[in-house]
């Protein structure tokens, strides 16, 4: 069985030490670049957890754990997302909507943003409309960043876009949206300025922007 296999099937199982061991050595001795580690095992792995939770093969627990596998991996990754020889491109203030907890993808696209040269403030999960103005009065990004994964928190992305508007700050920042049950509908309905299925397009969104 290859390593990213493995990685796959570490995470799915939850065994983070296994997960580690195998993302360290996916990089440093197979030489597999950061992204293929990424998309073709780790993600493969929570990706697979996902389903059985969906068929009631798996269920918070085996969240949890396989949740906990992929993050202590992609902190191994994180020096080569972050690594940054761009020239510096804007602000960007990140975070997880309130009522959320899902992590994983908005790290992703934060590291990413960060790696392309983007001063980014990550927030956290869980973070409700009012912190969100909060830190956009404080650091004045260009853009504001918002994940949600879990459908029902959509509600709080709306409300989110909302209360900058009340607060004279729509007009100062972009905003991007994104996480699994967020489309270009979704986007379209709340008035956001963009959506983007992943970290890479994020990325070049937020670029075409700020060019
Ligand atoms: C791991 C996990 C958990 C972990 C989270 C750990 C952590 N630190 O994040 C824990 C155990 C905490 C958890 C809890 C729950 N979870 Co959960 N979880 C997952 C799981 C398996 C993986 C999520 C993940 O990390 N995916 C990998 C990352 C890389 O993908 P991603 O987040 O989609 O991110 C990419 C894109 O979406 C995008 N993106 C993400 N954010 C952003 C932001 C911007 C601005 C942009 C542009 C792009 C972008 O870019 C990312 C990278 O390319 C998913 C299933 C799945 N297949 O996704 C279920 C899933 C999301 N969970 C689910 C559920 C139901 C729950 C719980 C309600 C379970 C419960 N009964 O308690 C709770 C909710 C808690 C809450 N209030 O938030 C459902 C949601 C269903 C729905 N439609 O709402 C899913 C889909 C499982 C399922 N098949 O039913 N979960």
């Amino acid at each position: 069985m290859d390593t990213l296999t493995k990685i796959a099937q570490f995470v799915e199982k939850g065994q983070i030490q296994e997960a580690k061991e195998a993302t360290q050595k996916a990089l440093d001795v197979e030489k597999i670049p950061p992204m293929e580690i990424l998309n073709k095992g780790l993600i493969v792995g929570l990706a697979a957890v996902g389903e059985a939770f969906s068929c009631q093969k798996a269920f918070v627990p085996e969240l949890m754990t396989a949740g906990m596998a992929m993050k202590e991996s992609l902190e191994l990754l994180r020096p080569s997302f972050e690594a940054s020889d761009s020239p510096p491109m804007g602000t960007v203030v990140i975070g997880t909507v309130e009522g959320d907890v899902h992590d994983v993808g908005k790290n992703i696209v934060a590291m990413m943003l960060q790696g392309a040269g983007f001063k980014v403030h990550d927030l956290g999960i869980d973070i409700p409309a009012a912190k969100f103005v909060e830190a956009v009065k404080q650091h004045q990004p260009e853009i504001l960043a918002l994940s949600a994964l879990y459908t029902p928190t959509r509600l709080a992305m709306a409300e989110t876009l909302k209360a900058m508007e009340s607060n004279g700050l729509r007009t100062k920042v972009k905003v991007i949206i994104g996480g699994a049950p967020i489309d270009q509908n979704f986007c379209n309905l709340i008035k956001a300025d963009g959506y983007a299925p992943d970290a890479p397009q994020a990325v070049q969104m937020c670029k075409k922007w700020l060019a």
